[in-house]
This record gives C-alpha cells, structure tokens and sequence, in this order.
C-alpha cells in the first residue's frame, strides 16, 4: 500500500448533468483526498497530450472533439493505492461492463460519454498530472478523519 496521486477529469457530460458533487462525493466518502482541484475547457493542444496513447484509433477524434467542447473538472486525488481505488469507483470503459454502484455504472450507458477519466498507472498519473495542474497548484493538508483511515499500525 503505497500513497499516490492520480489525476481524475469530470467530462463535458459530468459537468452539464449536474453530476460534479455526486462524483466528487464518491472520492471523498471513499476517504481519498482532493488535493488539487479546478474548472477548465482544456485547449485541444493539452487534451491531445493527455490522449497521445490514443493517436491513430478510431474514437481518437470523437474524443477530442467532445473532451474540448465544454468544461471539465479536473481533480488531484490522494491517498494509499488512490491509483487503482479511483479505476474501481469509476467502473469499467465499457457500459455493459461497468457494474452497478460505480460512476460510469450509475450515470452512463455511453462509452464517450462516461463521466469520468483516471489515469490507469503511477506513470501516466505523474504525467498527467504534470499537463493539468502546475506544480503550486497541488496541496499538503491534513484530513481530520486520516488516522482512522491510515491506522499506522495497519
Ligand atoms: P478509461 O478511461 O476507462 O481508462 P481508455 O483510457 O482506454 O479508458 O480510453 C480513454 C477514453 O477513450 C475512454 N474514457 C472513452 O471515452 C474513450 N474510449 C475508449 N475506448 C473506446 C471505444 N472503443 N470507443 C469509443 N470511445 C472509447
């Protein structure tokens, strides 16, 4: 159990169905920490950086087209194993896969659309990560309720 940052994004349709706190909620309850956190329209220069392993697909272009289109938020997330706990709450890509209880299994049926994006490994966390969120904008603090969460003796 290691404490990692992972980079989350509220999609366009996150944030024009309202879904913004429900998702936050689902991190914090979870007791994982925001420690960055903003509203953007990213530039497609930074969202085809975010999705350069993506280059050449055939969803490539519907996904720039759409994750530009509108606002997102975008999260800095902390805490032990946050990389893979963030993948679990969100829920598999593929909506007939993604299981009830999760995000995208509670709020989408479209593969596009899904709500949510996390990075998928400690390298892709730090550099994505690095394209959002400028080193200043990323925060130490002390949640009340971490050492009930992180006994250090566990
Ligand atoms: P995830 O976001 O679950 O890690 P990735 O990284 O494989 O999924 O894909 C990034 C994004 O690209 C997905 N969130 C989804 O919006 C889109 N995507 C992935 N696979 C497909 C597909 N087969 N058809 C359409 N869009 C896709």
């Amino acid at each position: 159990m290691e404490t990692e940052q992972t980079l989350v994004l509220i999609k366009p349709d996150g944030v024009q169905r309202g879904l913004i706190g429900e998702v936050i909620a689902r991190y914090e309850h979870k007791g994982l920490k925001i420690v960055g956190m903003k509203l953007l329209q990213l530039p497609r220069e930074t969202a085809e950086k975010l999705y350069a392993v993506h280059q050449g697909k055939s969803f490539y272009t519907v996904l720039i087209e759409f994750m530009t289109s509108a606002p997102i938020v975008a999260l800095a997330i902390e805490g032990r194993d946050a990389i893979e706990l963030v993948r679990i709450l969100n829920g598999e890509t593929d909506p007939r896969k993604s299981q009830p209880g999760s995000i995208r299994g509670d709020f989408s049926i479209n593969i596009t659309h899904n709500v949510v994006h996390a990075s998928d490994s400690p390298r892709s966390a730090e550099r994505e990560l690095d394209i959002v969120f400028a080193p200043d904008e990323r925060y130490k603090y002390h949640r009340i309720d971490e050492d009930i969460l992180h006994p250090s003796a566990v």
